[in-house]
């Protein structure tokens, strides 16, 4: 019997050669977060990302991660983005407010800008479950951000349109050499021409 044709599959590897990634991380919870961001490095580097790859940006807490993401993205200097913070539960309802407008402005930024962007903002009820996500038992959450970042990285770069490459001129970025900051550019298309 002849075998049957399979469909197309169109996937995201998990090399990291040539991708460019930008990392913002909360510092509130650092004892958390730090463990998250050494865990995403060292899976980047493994997967092939050099250090002048990857670029991180600092922020105060979750709450502040998406507009960092955001603005991150719109640099056009990176393939993808990873969002890493901690929220742990107080006595007040501080925290659901911190976790769902994180989890809405990171999903917002990433459909907003078409930067895929790795979701990595723990929230837990205790220090002991963010412990476990961090390199205890549950393993560490920066190192699955980091491979979601890599596979959409990958993955995006096949679903780009056809000559995407031609018209943005990003901002320069990790690794290549700095001149002057200024916004994305378009080239080789003027206003008023088709
Ligand atoms: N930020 C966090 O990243 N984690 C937390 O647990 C947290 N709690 O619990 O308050 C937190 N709050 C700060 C918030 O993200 C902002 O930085 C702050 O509200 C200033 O905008």
């Amino acid at each position: 019997m002849a075998d049957k044709a399979q469909p197309n599959q169109i996937r995201g590897g998990l090399a990291a050669r040539g991708l460019r990634f930008g990392i913002v991380v909360g510092r509130f919870n650092s004892f958390i977060t730090e463990r998250l961001l050494g865990s995403a490095l060292d899976t980047l580097e493994r997967a092939g990302a050099g250090a002048d790859q990857i670029e991180i940006a600092p922020v105060p807490g979750a709450f502040e991660i998406p507009i960092a993401a955001k603005k991150m993205a719109q640099t056009g200097r990176y393939d993808a983005i990873l969002c890493i913070g901690c929220v742990l539960r107080g006595e007040t309802t501080h925290y659901d407010y911190v976790c769902s407008e994180s989890a809405r402005g990171i999903q917002l930024a990433q459909i907003d800008t078409g930067v895929p962007m790795a979701y990595c903002i723990l929230t837990c009820d205790t220090l002991e479950q963010a412990i476990d996500r961090a390199g205890l038992k549950g393993g560490n959450k920066g190192h699955d951000a980091a491979l979601a970042a890599i596979e959409m990285a990958n993955l995006a770069r096949k679903l780009n349109p056809v000559g995407a490459h031609l018209r943005v001129r990003p901002n320069k970025g990790p690794g290549e050499r700095r001149t002057r900051r200024s916004a994305p550019t378009l080239s080789r298309k003027r206003p008023g021409r088709r």
